[in-house]
């Protein structure tokens, strides 16, 4: 009787109503009363016919659509497919919190429990999935082999017949420096991948100055904030503060750097290789190098480094040819006053076809030597056996120039605004206080011919 009137109800809509959100307890209650009230049969439970007709049974709420009422989720959430038995895998683990699960990172080979596999300052899951809508592995980034993202806005001026921006052989000579680089990356291939994006050709402007202000007014107009995690930000310029200054990092390390050398070579702007090597130079100090490797000392020549300005400009002599480059590996010390001169630079093997460039007090000038053997610090034209002082970086003192570690293998990714997850607006505001004059002078235009007149033996 109970179980009729349920039935019932589907062609009674008045009915339905009322029992509708009862349903479920109703159903089960009419069951229990017919198990207890109906026939010496229904006795045993319900006929087959009422069982049959249960199982078919259709809810219609009064709108008339199926009544089902699914688990809200919150907005976003992505489902996927479980299987009972491996409910307990850590398929949505991730330990080091780099967007990759542990699952994911086993299968891409990166490491689950840490955050930057290859060591470049961006994070696993962005060099997969992509970060701020910026498809990174599309732009050839991987996980398993260090990045560099550098985006370069330029100026024009139509009588610097060198151009004040790159062309192809100064971004080719910039790749292969990187891509030449002795460091390792877990995909077990050796460099450094640079990729270098062409920005905006920004506003002649004749001279920046001050720098900081200018730099930041111009980057603010041109560069999305949404890259400052990802991309090292720099200006092909004309000039800065009044001067011929070949560029400036405005700290160390950094993501931001200008090239500057708009009024060399009579206003003709910078040669191929001047632009190549104050690249690597100013990008060098984004990556935490100084003009002494490891302190602001300069010109020392137990220093091979385009961060050294007696290089800058032409490179640095490896295996009998120049190339644009950090220190590739370590050399010891010099103490200025008790130079070795038997001892040169300490006779490494990589050093035999090598030469350095240092300051001949006699003569007032600077000096190129082979650097694998014996070397006459103080130019009396004989190697003493006995120590010798001299000041062979030129900066008026002698002091312990001190040892310079393979610089490739210290640089610092992490500058600046690489690898932030700060807030995007933080990012934006960039901070003039934070970017003062760590970096006073660089090498400027009379500096540079003054090397260039060094004596070469
Ligand atoms: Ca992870
Ligand atoms: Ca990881
Ligand atoms: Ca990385
Ligand atoms: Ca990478
Ligand atoms: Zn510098």
């Amino acid at each position: 009787m109970l179980a009729s009137l349920v039935f019932h109800a589907n062609e009674n809509g008045r009915y339905f109503r009322c029992l509708r959100d009862l349903f479920p307890q109703f159903l089960a209650t009419s069951i229990a009363l017919i198990a207890l009230t109906g026939s010496p049969a229904a006795a045993q439970g319900i006929s087959e016919p009422a069982a049959r007709q249960l199982e078919n049974r259709t809810i219609v709420l009064p709108g008339g659509g199926l009544g089902v009422r699914p688990f809200a989720l919150p907005e976003g959430f992505q489902l996927k497919a479980l299987q009972s038995d491996a409910l307990k895998t850590e398929a949505n683990v991730d330990s080091d919190g780099d967007g990759l699960t542990d699952a994911e990172e086993r299968a891409l080979g990166t490491d689950p429990n840490n955050p930057d596999t290859d060591g470049d300052g961006l994070p696993d899951g962005w060099e997969v999935h992509g970060v701020n809508g910026i498809d990174l592995r599309a732009l050839g980034a991987s996980p398993l082999h260090k990045d560099l993202f550098v985006v370069m806005d330029f100026m024009e001026r139509s009588t610097a017949t060198n151009g004040l921006g790159p062309n192809s052989v100064v971004t080719a000579g910039i790749t292969a420096a990187f891509a030449a680089a002795p460091v390792q990356n877990p995909d077990g291939r050796p460099g450094i991948a640079i990729h270098l994006m062409t920005g905006n050709k920004v506003d002649f402007q004749d001279d920046l100055n001050p720098l900081p202000q200018a730099f930041a007014a111009i980057k603010s107009q041109s560069f999305d904030v949404k890259k400052a995690p990802v991309f090292h930000y720099m200006i092909w310029a004309n000039a800065y503060g009044g001067g011929t200054s070949s560029g400036n990092a405005l700290n160390i390390p950094n993501s931001d750097f200008v090239v500057s050398l708009g009024r060399w070579n009579n206003g003709a702007g910078g040669t191929n290789d001047q632009k190549i090597g104050t690249f690597i130079h100013e990008l060098g100090h984004d990556l935490g190098l100084r003009h002494g490797s490891v302190d602001d000392v300069n010109y020392k020549p137990n220093h091979l480094s385009v961060m050294n300005y007696s290089f800058q400009t032409i490179g640095i002599m490896l295996n009998g040819r120049r190339v644009f480059s950090y220190q590739p590996f370590a050399l010891p010390s010099l103490d200025e006053n008790r130079l070795n001169e038997p001892n040169g630079l300490g006779h490494d093997p990589q050093l035999a076809q090598s030469t350095t460039i240092f300051f001949d007090a006699n003569a007032g000038s600077f000096v190129e030597v082979p650097a694998g053997g014996s070397i006459d610090w103080n130019r009396s034209n004989a190697i003493d056996t006995a120590t010798v002082p001299a000041d062979i970086n030129n900066d008026g003192t002698r002091t312990v120039l001190s040892a310079i570690p393979n610089e490739w293998g210290r640089l610092v990714f992490n500058g600046g605004s690489i690898g932030s997850q700060s807030s995007l607006s933080g990012l934006s505001q960039l901070k003039i206080e934070d970017i003062a004059p760590a970096l006073r002078e660089e090498l400027d235009e009379p500096t540079h011919v003054r090397l260039m007149s060094r004596k070469v033996e």
